[in-house]
């Protein structure tokens, strides 16, 4: 899953047209690098940023849903907003992902009253104050009872389990001791019966780790995916499309017997 930010480049005071062009340029070189997913998201959910109302969500990543329209690859809303999941779902997105689970009753009704795919992540507190301080009796028992929980709620609102992929939520209300033991026992999540999805791309734990800066987390953020897909991710969600493809190739290769025999 390749990720696409429709959220205005510090770099580039050129308006809505040149952020759309640069967001639809971008997506069309994940697709070119290999990604099967696009993550389409029009709102950051880092610490301490600025929250945005739904009409600046929807001019942010409508424009880049519809040019996307036709091309191979499914798309993957990335939102919290009912509204914004209805509107992106009508424009041909396939998959919304929701990074609180859809626990407003309206994201369920969004969701359930569609054919789309939903991805349920799990996170501690809100994005604004969620790594002042978590905390976990067990992190991973107490991440996997919620996600169950969060399953039978979707199936409870008429979303097949066959549409439900779940994420553990790397970085969200996770301290770096919790996050590498969810990394560590990511496979017993598999346990609930659909895919698993995995996002640590450049995530502040490989720059606690490695010392790098964001720019600089290239190699350990594919090191990551690699060990997420061999411990039962099916899903990465990932900057780098190019690097995790060709790192996913010789996995699969040794793995999977896909390459050539000897
Ligand atoms: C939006 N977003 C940022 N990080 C994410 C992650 O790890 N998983 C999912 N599903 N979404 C994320």
């Amino acid at each position: 899953m390749g990720i696409v930010n429709a959220t205005p480049d510090s770099f580039s005071d050129g308006g809505l047209y040149l952020q759309h062009d640069n967001a639809l340029a971008h997506a069309h070189q994940l697709i070119a690098d290999g990604a099967d997913i696009l993550d389409i998201g029009g709102e950051s959910t880092r610490p301490g940023a600025r929250p945005v109302s739904v009409q600046e969500e929807l001019d942010r990543v409508l424009p880049i849903i519809e040019g996307l329209r036709g091309t191979s690859v499914p798309i993957s809303i990335d939102t919290v907003k009912p509204e914004v999941m209805r509107a992106a779902i009508n424009a041909g997105a396939q998959m919304v992902n929701d990074i609180n689970a859809l626990q407003d009753t309206a994201a369920m009704e969004a969701v359930a009253s569609s054919n789309a795919a939903v991805c349920l992540m799990h996170k501690q507190g809100d994005p604004q104050t969620m790594q002042q301080q978590p905390h976990y009796k067990n992190v991973v028992s107490e991440i996997s009872a919620f996600l169950r929980e969060r399953i039978a709620a979707a199936e409870a609102a008429g979303i097949q389990r066959e549409r439900v992929v779940i994420d553990p939520g790397f970085g969200f209300g996770k301290t770096l001791a919790h996050n590498l033991a969810l990394l560590r026992q990511l496979k017993s999540l598999t346990e609930l019966g659909v895919p698993l999805l995995a996002g640590l791309s450049r995530k502040s734990m490989l720059g606690a780790l490695t010392g790098q800066d964001v720019s600089q987390r290239l190699p350990a953020s594919v090191a990551a995916a690699l060990i997420a897909v061999q411990r039962g991710a099916t899903i990465v969600r990932v900057h780098d499309v190019r690097a995790t493809v060709d790192a996913l190739k010789i996995w699969d290769a040794v793995n999977n017997m896909n390459g050539a025999q000897g």
